[in-house]
């Protein structure tokens, strides 16, 4: 896992918390470049500084929202120490391997996949799902069939790490799906090109060790992800399932459509679900990240711990966010 690098941290909730002045005059005081837009920008769950600046060096070429998400995906799920996605993910509890990813543009096509074994890359098949069939989701062995059909190569994804993890798992078999309050890396990752154009992904294998077949809320639009080019885009990551019942993604951009400014709508969102399900609430961590089509970003934790990294006007910062609950 990697460490927390010593970019330059700011305390969303620290200046929130101080006094929402100091919090609205930081956002104030960039006028000039609001009223125009503040992009390109790109904002992604977690401190995932490699994945936004990969994001970043095609939006900074002017290039296309759509592919800086897409690289920005790729970077986690290639990388084996990051066991919440692709290669080096955590198994099922069958000890497979199974990732969810999906993937959306500015003109709101859609394409995702669930329960797909053997392949990389997922976001990518989720994006020719968008760009190559008329469907939005394949799931498992027709998703399989459809990346191998597409050139795709079958892998193994499960790393001698994961592989272990899930032999000491297994010594228990304890089936208790809780996302813990640590950093894992499922990434939701959002842009707006220099265009304007907005775009979004998402990629994860999901709760480790969990049920054959489950599928979270990460390839599922409106949950895990949603964007509209009119408004903005937001993207979750944590306990899925609190995340599918509320459609958190689609509520906060539908909050930024009534006027909230993306921090104010993630936190209602988080705030819908910590009242809705109060008991998996406590126990569990949901995080959302949001920016709008001005440029104005926001991200919201249900517990303690959650951060997530925004590239924008050249810089690439990690920032803590608030949450809900204290402790
Ligand atoms: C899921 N939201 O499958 C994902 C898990 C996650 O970091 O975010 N893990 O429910």
């Amino acid at each position: 896992m990697k460490s927390r690098r010593a970019f330059l941290q700011h305390s969303v909730f620290g200046a929130m918390a101080a006094g929402s002045v100091e919090f609205w005059t930081r956002i104030s005081a960039m006028p000039e470049t609001f009223r125009k837009g503040n992009f390109p920008a790109v904002i992604a769950t977690w401190n995932n500084e490699d994945a936004t600046k990969a994001a970043w060096e095609i939006l900074s070429a002017q290039g296309r929202a759509l592919d800086a998400v897409e690289a920005g995906a790729r970077v986690p799920e290639a990388n084996p120490e990051d066991s919440s996605v692709g290669y080096g993910g955590f198994p099922d509890r069958d000890g497979d391997v199974t990732l969810d990813a999906c993937i959306m543009d500015e003109f709101g096509n859609a394409g995702s996949v669930t329960c797909l074994q053997h392949i990389k890359h997922p976001v990518s098949v989720a994006r020719l799902v968008m760009e190559k069939t008329p469907h939005v989701i394949l799931t498992a062995e027709g998703a399989l069939e459809f990346a191998l059909s597409q050139g795709f190569k079958k892998e193994n994804l499960l790393t001698e790490t994961a592989r272990r993890a899930w032999e000491e798992w297994k010594v228990k078999s304890e089936y208790k799906p809780v996302i813990n309050f640590e950093r894992h890396d499922t990434i939701g990752i959002v842009a707006i090109d220099a265009q304007g154009r907005a775009s979004g992904a998402c990629t994860t294998s999901g709760l480790a060790f969990k049920m054959k077949g489950r599928v979270g809320d990460s390839p599922v639009i409106g949950a895990g992800l949603f964007v509209d080019a009119e408004v903005g885009a937001a993207a979750a990551t944590g306990l899925g399932e609190m995340v599918l019942k509320t459609l958190g993604s689609y509520f906060i951009v539908e909050e930024m459509r009534r006027g909230k400014h993306p921090q104010k709508a993630a936190e209602l969102a988080i705030r819908r679900l910590a009242e809705k399900y109060p008991e998996q609430a406590r126990e569990n961590q949901v995080g959302f990240v949001a920016l709008d089509v001005k440029g104005r970003h926001g991200g919201f934790g249900l517990q303690p711990g959650f951060n997530y990294t925004l590239f924008q006007q050249g810089k690439n910062v990690i920032y803590e966010s608030g949450s809900y609950f204290s402790k």
